[in-house]
């Protein structure tokens, strides 16, 4: 897979160079090419930001400087251009999924009040756009989500990830589990500053593991994702899951409200 970035802060990149993405870049499985935006623009200061239009706080960046960079990068090529946003559609595990099956993808980080629409209005009638949020806070600049995106993306390419198992298993990986996050983990020593490793994971009985594993899931979702439980699909749930939801005074099903 090829990746480019174009951002006027490419010193945010330097974590690509290390660990599984660095690794998959050494193998040739992952192409990345981290770009500065100001050397698309030609003024003396090399400006990329101008006053909004309309008025209101801070700055917007040029269209000319972006379009010059974008065109030069993408050349007779057509990626997929990601713009990473607030008012983005949400990155999830499914679109993350989606991305990985991607040959090349182009990554704009805008920084201040965000880039000048009409740039992404210019390359929706050549490429395939997405404006992309990672969650709802407000960063300084798309630099970071970036980097977020990158990781999620780079662990799903095949040979990436040592174990293939891990990728099937993880809490919002499409299949089984996709409606519960994880249960807690533990390995060795059995007993650390007198806290016990839960004995039915010593037990060696796999049916008695798998229910208490699940229970841990149940109870984790509850009280940490309740929108994800309140959306478990009741036909989804066994006599046990239903009994421990009942513990937990939880009701599944859209109507559930805090009381
Ligand atoms: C991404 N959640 C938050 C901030 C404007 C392109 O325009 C802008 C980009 C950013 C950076 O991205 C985020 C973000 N997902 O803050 C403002």
């Amino acid at each position: 897979m090829r990746l480019d970035i174009i951002s006027i802060f490419p010193e945010y990149f330097a974590p690509l160079g290390v660990s599984l993405i660095g690794k998959a870049r050494e193998r040739g499985t992952l192409d990345v090419r981290v770009h500065q935006l100001r050397e698309w623009a030609h003024d003396v200061h090399r400006t990329v930001d101008d006053t909004p239009y309309g008025g209101g706080p801070g700055m917007v960046m040029k269209p000319e400087v972006w379009g010059e960079a974008i065109d030069e990068v993408t050349g007779d090529g057509a990626p997929r251009l990601i713009v990473p946003t607030p008012s983005g559609r949400p990155f999830t595990q499914e679109l993350a999924q989606e991305l990985a099956e991607e040959p090349w993808l182009l990554f704009a980080c805008g920084r201040y009040e965000g880039i000048d629409s009409r740039v992404m209005t210019e390359y929706r009638a050549r490429l395939r756009v997405d404006e992309v949020s990672i969650g709802d806070y407000v960063l300084a600049g798309g630099e970071v989500a970036v980097l977020v995106m990158v990781e999620a993306i780079g662990r799903l390419l095949p040979g990436v990830l040592g174990n293939a198992c891990s990728v099937a298993d993880d809490s919002f990986a499409p299949g089984a589990m996709r409606n519960l996050v994880e249960g807690p983990v533990f390995t060795k020593p059995p007993l650390w500053r007198g806290h016990e490793v839960p004995p039915v994971l010593l037990s060696g009985h796999h049916g008695k593991v798998a229910r208490w594993r699940r229970d841990e899931a149940l109870r984790r979702t509850v009280a940490n994702r309740p929108e994800l439980a309140s959306a478990l699909d009741p036909g989804s749930l066994d006599k046990h899951d239903r009994r421990l939801l009942e513990e937990l005074s939880f009701r599944v099903g859209p109507e559930h409200m805090a009381d």
